[in-house]
């Protein structure tokens, strides 16, 4: 296959808009278009042009208009896309509920009465295009003012990439993939691995179970996050847990890694993925997930020690489960950060001015 962008891309330059984890919610997006004033086809009167920080895709009712209407607007030059993790997932054909819209559309959860009955399907005729769209997502954007990734600015993996060419995402997961699994091997970490998990399988099975922290199983789940590149960036990355913990059907001895706590660099970074509240009072939290920030952080808050770091996730990939409660007013978000301005838009029309710790615009 041809046409591969670098994994590491030149972002736009000028004013740019940059819209947070779309999740499937297409009447968000159009919603947020209009307030961001761009026309249908992604069109802007001063010229100003998209950005989307990836996780197009899963939890919301369409998101086959969703990958159309971006795939369109990059064809046609007036965005941008990041690889998120969720895109990666349909990539990697991994299954679980949220992707069967793409992987499995016949499954049980996808017919009346499930949880993701809501979800439109794949037109089975576009599921090439879409890998194709997906495989040849930047994972980083980069200019002289600002960096934007999904997940985390992590210059391992980054510098990893800039080395690696232009393979495709697929492909660069993959390879990671083996070389991790080799060196897992060469390491006794998957013999030890397979041992903790037959030891523990009656706790590790279910929630209820409360395993200890098992050491080679929380090796092996660091190894395969932080060594592969495609994935921290679009993961985020971990670190050991203090204690494993349940979530997604699974139990985890790593957490995720608060990476923005440590960054000094002066570019500033925007991201994604990490499930951010609009409003700091009770309620929006994300499906079973810790939260990753400080739960009075408001919208206009700006991360790390020198507040450079802006997280665009206002959470509108939980709108489903708001909607399958009856909520008609969402608590959820679709937001827009401008740039250079730091203007935090939603969907609603709300505009809030942030707070960065530093000058721009
Ligand atoms: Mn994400």
């Amino acid at each position: 296959m041809t046409g591969f962008a670098p994994c590491v891309a030149v972002a736009f330059d000028g004013p740019i808009d940059i819209i947070g984890d779309v999740h499937g919610e297409y009447d968000a997006l159009r919603a947020l278009l209009v307030q961001l004033g761009y026309d249908d086809e992604g069109r802007h009167p001063e010229g100003r042009r998209l950005v989307f920080i990836g996780d197009l895709c899963d939890r919301g009712p369409d998101s086959p208009a969703v990958v159309e209407w971006v795939m369109a607007a990059v064809a046609a030059g007036r965005a941008q896309c990041l690889l998120g993790n969720h895109d990666l997932l349909l990539l990697v054909g991994e299954s679980r509920d949220s992707l069967r819209w793409f992987i499995d559309p016949s499954h049980a959860e996808l017919q009346p009465g499930g949880k993701y009955a809501h979800c439109r399907v794949v037109p089975p005729e576009r599921k090439a295009a879409y890998l194709a769209f997906f495989d040849s997502l930047p994972l980083v954007l980069e200019r002289p003012d600002l960096r934007l990734v999904h997940a985390a600015w992590w210059p391992a993996a980054i510098d990893a990439l800039r080395a690696a060419g232009t393979p495709g995402n697929l492909a660069l997961y993959e390879a990671a993939t083996q070389r991790i699994e080799t060196q897992l091997e060469v390491r006794g970490i998957t013999q030890r691995e397979a041992e903790e998990r037959s030891e523990h399988a009656d706790q590790l099975k279910d929630g209820q179970g409360n395993p200890p922290l098992l050491p080679a199983l929380a090796e092996a789940n660091l190894r395969r996050n932080l060594d592969n590149a495609v994935r921290v960036l679009t993961f985020g990355p971990d670190c050991l847990a203090t204690r494993p913990y349940y979530v997604m059907e699974r139990w985890r001895m790593a957490e995720r890694d608060r990476w923005w706590e440590r960054y000094t660099d002066d570019v500033p970074v925007v991201m994604g993925h990490y499930w951010r509240k609009f409003e700091t009072s009770p309620g929006t939290a994300a499906p079973s997930m810790p939260p990753s920030f400080d739960p009075t952080l408001g919208p206009s808050a700006w991360l790390g020690p020198k507040r450079n770091i802006y997280c665009v996730d206002f959470s509108v990939g939980a709108r489903f489960v708001e909607r399958s409660r009856g909520q008609t007013q969402f608590r959820t978000h679709l937001g827009a950060l401008r740039w250079p301005e730091c203007q935090l838009v939603i969907e609603t029309g709300v505009v809030v001015a942030t707070e960065p710790g530093f000058v721009s615009g």
